[in-house]
Formats: structure tokens, sequence, C-alpha cells
């Protein structure tokens, strides 16, 4: 309603989501997204509070979360907008439109189809507050708005969906031998020794992953060595080797999923920086991704061979799926993913120590941080009800050295072994299993891993940031 060229808040508030929904629905229609080049500019720009205090909250579903809190974020802008005096509206809303046009601009190789759509929903916005009057009309701006933000959500779905098939027909990628048994039979509830791929977490700073043509795809390394390469899919293929390794991403406080082990196939790091030389200045290794985002890696350890790291393309038999990074990604076994490379990746850039991380200037530390060991318990049920038998079994890693013992620990007495499955690899995660007698009451259950190195599971609680989270997996059962 409109009085005086003034509105109410939740009249502005429709027209705002009108002008949203017909700008996402737009930028879907041509594969882009408006709200997903938002959320991409509000993950580059949070600071790291926030972004630690998200990751928390929200946890494996930030994704969704973002969306929701951009999609909001929106209409309110819009509702503001709507609220102003009518001379300032149309500035307004002219840098309303250059805002979102400018962040989708930024958003991987969607781009373009998001920043039309910013603009249309900006010009739309501003002639919708001219017209609509009367809360018959602003119903149906608000009900147009909900109805065009879902057709554009299920567009993007459809055309991610088709893109993954594209993906998936560039495979296999890898022997498809299958996984052996390591001893620890079945137990419901207890993760599987190689984490199916569609239950493999997903981390990064994007809403959707980016979309690459795998024919048009070249793997570029440049920078400061004497032999610039550029290497296609087929050319990786043929040099690519299967190993088992667990990734772990720094924000896995105990007992939580964000976490996973898979068999990936890739070209050893090694080779492709023997093959391109290296010039004397080079001393980082900077992974360079569609997205915009670089991890940088000392590079000596990394020719050497000491770190071994690869230039992955397979996951699980086939190829790396879109959200895992498709076409190519490099990984070092051992590394929080935050640092141990770039999904997407476009170029390995050998670079001098000018270079700068994505996530350094928020405060993490420049260096790769080392994934500590983590034991996490799956399962701790009770065989027939009322025996006070509890079987309790999970898995551990302490990659890159492997694990030599996991143990637990009842009501905080003394540290008892498990049994071990055995080791698929050393940087693999390794699963465990005991059945322990508990007298009735409730009682608390702990777990610990030590690593062939040595390292003993830091029982100090700690957040992620900066170094990698701490502390002891722990639950309670009642017998
Ligand atoms: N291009 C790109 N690569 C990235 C990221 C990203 O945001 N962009 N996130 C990193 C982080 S923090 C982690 S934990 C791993 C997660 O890999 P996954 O999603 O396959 O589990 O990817 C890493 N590689
Ligand atoms: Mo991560």
């Amino acid at each position: 309603m409109s009085v005086n060229g003034k509105r109410r808040p939740l009249g502005a508030a429709a027209v705002g989501l009108g002008a949203l929904g017909a700008g996402e629905l737009l930028a879907a229609a041509r594969g882009g997204s408006m709200l997903d080049g938002i959320g991409r500019l509000a993950a580059d720009y949070a600071p790291v509070r926030v972004v630690e205090t998200m990751v928390a909250r929200a946890g494996e579903h930030d994704k969704e979360t973002t969306r929701l809190g951009v999609a909001l974020g929106g209409i309110a802008a819009a509702a503001g907008i709507a609220l102003l005096p009518p001379r300032l509206r149309t500035p307004a809303a002219a840098a309303f439109g250059a805002g979102v046009a400018s962040a989708a601009l930024r958003n991987a190789n969607r781009s373009v189809p998001g920043a039309v759509g910013g603009v249309a929903a900006a010009a739309l916005l501003r002639t919708g507050l001219r017209r609509s009057g009367g809360a018959g009309s602003e119903m149906r701006w608000a009900a147009a708005g909900i109805g065009m933000l879902v057709a554009a959500e299920l567009l993007v779905r459809r055309a991610d969906l088709r893109y993954r098939e594209v993906a998936r027909r560039v495979g296999p990628m890898g022997a498809h031998v299958p996984v052996p048994e390591d001893g620890i039979g079945v137990e419901r509830g207890l993760s599987p020794l190689i984490t199916t791929t569609s239950k493999f977490y997903v981390a990064d700073v994007n809403s959707r992953p980016p979309r690459i043509d795998p024919t048009q795809w070249r793997l570029s390394i440049g920078g400061r060595v004497a032999h610039h390469l550029r290497l296609s899919l087929a050319d990786l293929a043929e040099q690519a080797v299967e190993f088992d390794a667990v990734m772990v991403c720094v924000h896995n406080t105990v007992g939580s999923g964000r976490c996973g082990n898979a068999r990936w196939f890739g070209v050893p790091l090694t080779a492709l920086l023997e093959h391109a030389v290296p010039e004397s200045g080079a001393t980082r290794l900077v992974t360079r991704a569609v997205d915009g985002y670089t991890i940088s890696l000392p590079l000596e350890p990394l020719r050497t061979g000491e770190w071994p790291g690869y230039l992955v393309i397979g996951m699980n038999g086939e190829p790396l799926p879109p959200e895992h990074g498709f076409p190519a990604r490099v990984f070092v076994p051992g590394i929080y993913g935050q640092y141990s490379g770039a999904k997407w990746i476009t170029e390995l850039e050998l670079a001098d120590d000018t270079h700068v991380d994505y996530w350094w200037k928020r405060g993490w530390p420049a260096e790769p941080l080392w994934v500590r060991p983590q034991a996490r318990i799956d399962v701790a049920t009770c065989g027939a009800s009322g025996s006070g038998k509890f079987t309790v079994a999970g898995v551990a890693w302490a990659p890159p050295h492997g694990v030599a013992r996991v143990e637990i620990r009842l009501d905080d007495t003394e540290w008892l072994p498990v049994e071990l499955g055995s080791e698929l690899a050393p940087a693999a995660w390794r699963r465990w299993r005991t059945i322990v007698d508990l007298p009735p009451g409730v009682h608390t259950i702990q777990a610990r891993v030590t690593s062939r190195s040595g390292e003993v599971q830091d029982a100090v609680e700690r957040p992620p940031f900066p170094f990698g989270p701490g502390g002891l997996h722990t639950v309670t059962v009642i017998a």
C-alpha cells in the first residue's frame, strides 16, 4: 500500500521478493545465479570470526544456510530501498543492481547470467515500486517472487544434474579394484572402509560447483618453470595411479563428519614437476582454481616427494564429481583440505614467496597445517537389552604416518586398547571395534588414537581456528 509515496515495510518486502525472483529466474534460465554470486561475495569478505561461527553452527548445511541468508538479505535490501523517499529510490536501486551484478561477476564461470539477473532485478524493483499499490497487488508480487525463486532453483538443479552426467561420462578413472576386507565386518552405523562418494563431505566457498567443459579443459603448469605444460584429462589419466587416503577439513571438530576416506586416482606431483623443470627462484606451488581460489604449498618437499602430493582426477573409480573438484584437484594426504590443494584446478603455478593465499588474508597461518590424529566413535550400542554388553566401534586416522593404536576410556578410568581393522594404507583411516561390559547407569566413553610417529591424540579441546581442532570424541550411553 502506498500513501503519499510511502510504503509499509511488508508491502515493500513483497515488491523486493518479486524483483529478486524475476532476476534469479532470468539468471537461472541461462545457467547462472545471482544469489550464488552474493553468497560467494559474503564468503570472500566475512571476517574470520563470522566464518568460524557460521561453520560451527550450520555444520554441513553451510551452503543451504548461506543461500537462505542471501535470499532474506536481498529481500530486506529491496524492502529498505522501497522505504526510502521516492527521489532516493532510483539511485539506491541502481546501486543495488550494480552491487548484485558485480557480485555475480565474481562467481566462477556462472557469472554473466547472474549479473544480467541483478540488473533486471534492480530495474524491476524500481518499476514495481512506482506502479504497484494496494495489498492485492503486493500479494501478487510476493507470490510471483516465491514462484520464480522456486522455478529458478529447479532450473539450476536440472542443469547441474545434466552437467554431473557430462562429468561422469569422462570415466572410469581407476581400476575398480574391489576394496579389501579389513576384518571388522559389518556393524550398523559404522563407517565403511571407503566412504561412498555421494556421502563424502563437501567444503568450499561456493554455493554450487563451477561447470567446466572437460573437452576444453587443460591443466596448465606455468610460472617459474623451464617448460610450460598443457595437459588434457586423457594425458593425465595415462600417468595416474590409485592411492587410499583420508581427507579431513580443518573444521572437523571431534566426532563430526567433515572427513572421508577414498580411493583416489591421480598423477604424482613429482612427475609433473620433473617434466616442467622449476626455475631456481620458484619456492611455492600455487594451485589455482576457476573459482578464483588459491592454495599454495612449499615447492621443495613436493618436488622431492618428501610430501607425496597428487594431481587428482578420480575418486572411487569414477571421475571426480562436480562438487569434489571435477575435472581435477590437488591433494597432499596428511594436510588439512584447506591447505592441501584447490578443487576445479586450472593451473599449477610455480611462484616465489610474494604469493598470498585466499585464507591468509583472514588470519589463517601461511604454512600448511598437518592433520592431527583423531578417533571417532560411530557406534556405541547395547547388544541384547539389559545385558550391559556394548559394541563400541569407529574410525581413526593419523595421516600420513598411520594409526598405531586406538584406545577407549570408560568414565575417565584407564585407557583400554581396542581391536584394529587391517590397514588399507598409512594415510587412510582405520576402523576399530571393541565390546565392553557396562554396569547399569549412565556412562561416558571416549576414544583416542596414537599415530605411528608417536603422536598421541591431544585431549585439549580447541576450536579449528587457527591451528586445527583438538579434543577427544566423547559419547554418553545408558546401560
Ligand atoms: N577451489 C577450491 N578448492 C578447495 C576449496 C575451495 O573453497 N575452493 N576448499 C578447500 C577445503 S577447505 C576443503 S576441506 C577441501 C574439501 O574437499 P571436498 O569438498 O572434496 O571434501 O577442498 C579444498 N579445496
Ligand atoms: Mo575445509
